[in-house]
């Protein structure tokens, strides 16, 4: 029997499974566990996004002085190893950014302001969404171009670090590289082919996801670079991706708390895509699905 998937973009409100497991609320090793005022704020920000229905306007968000200046840290310390250490279709979105979208150290920008850039840019929308998504309900929200984005910020005691996606993860490590129209096709293509897929398919999809997406490094000007979101957003890890542990097969469950023990190193993006073209094939659905882009709609063949 194939699991229900989306068919319409309106079908997203339905895609809502959180996991849990990393939120201050139940994680002990939260920076924000112990922290009644910042679990309450970020609930409320939460709750912002549970209740947002598909065609209604992102919601904004009032950031406080203190959530403002632990972005401010954040981007700071970021935004001065990116040179160095980030691919180039990340710099150039992320220039495109400071541009034309007000992204820089004074503010948080706004989800509704950064979905319009990205809608003209690579088709690519945002959504709010209340935590850390199941990998099924992410991955579906992909093949429509819809990314779903956390709005709370981390705890201020951790810039460097959040257990849980948070805004800066999203803004920082995903957008800039969503604005590329090879890197938006590429997340897309890993979207369409999670749709109605078996558990064990989306498991692999979501590990070729976390060594992509996640914590991809490419070759580039006889280095190799970051495109990675968990990379792009954790000062820590994209100081140590010098040491490297290069692998090419590297099927391995993921882990969350600590630093990424293997990275993938892809040759180019045509590469990694192509990888993943191959592997999307092995997937075996009694149907084809096509993403039809005027009706933001999909046809099942
Ligand atoms: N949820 C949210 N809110 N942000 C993400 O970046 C994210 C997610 N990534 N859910 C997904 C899971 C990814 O790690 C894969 C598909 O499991
Ligand atoms: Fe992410």
């Amino acid at each position: 029997k194939v699991p229900w998937f989306p068919r319409k973009i309106r079908d997203l409100d339905k895609c809502q499974l959180l996991v849990t497991k990393y939120d201050p609320d139940i994680d002990q090793d939260h920076p924000g566990f112990s922290d009644p005022e910042y679990r309450k704020r970020r609930c409320f920000i939460a709750e912002l996004a549970a209740n947002y229905k598909e065609g209604e306007q992102l919601p904004r968000v009032e950031y406080t002085q203190e959530e403002v200046a632990t972005w401010r840290q954040v981007y700071q310390n970021l935004r001065s190893i990116y040179p160095d250490r980030a691919c180039k279709q990340f710099l150039d979105g992320l220039e495109q950014l400071e541009r034309e979208c007000g992204y820089g150290e004074d503010s948080i920008p706004q989800l509704r302001d950064v979905s319009a850039f990205l809608k003209e840019k690579t088709g690519f929308q945002l959504r709010p969404v209340a935590g850390l998504l199941s990998a099924r309900d992410f991955l579906a929200s992909l093949a429509f171009r819809m990314f779903q984005c956390t709005q709370y910020i981390r705890h201020a005691s951790a810039p460097m670090h959040s257990p849980e996606p948070d805004c800066c993860h999203e803004l920082l490590g995903h957008i800039p590289m969503l604005a590329d129209k090879e890197f938006a096709q590429f997340s897309q293509e890993i979207g369409l082919a999670s749709l109605g897929a078996s558990d064990e398919d989306i498991e692999r999809l979501s590990t070729l996801y976390w060594f992509t997406v996640e914590f991809g490094l490419c070759k580039q000007d006889g280095t190799v670079k970051a495109y990675g979101a968990g990379l792009l957003s954790s000062y820590g890890e994209l100081i140590v991706i010098l040491i490297l542990y290069l692998s090419s097969h590297s099927v391995q469950p993921h882990q969350d708390q600590t630093f990424q023990p293997v990275y993938f190193v892809s040759e180019s993006f045509e590469d990694a895509k192509l990888k993943m073209r191959h592997y999307s094939s092995s997937i075996q659905r009694p149907f084809q699905v096509r993403y039809d882009p005027f009706t933001c709609s999909l046809e099942v063949l």
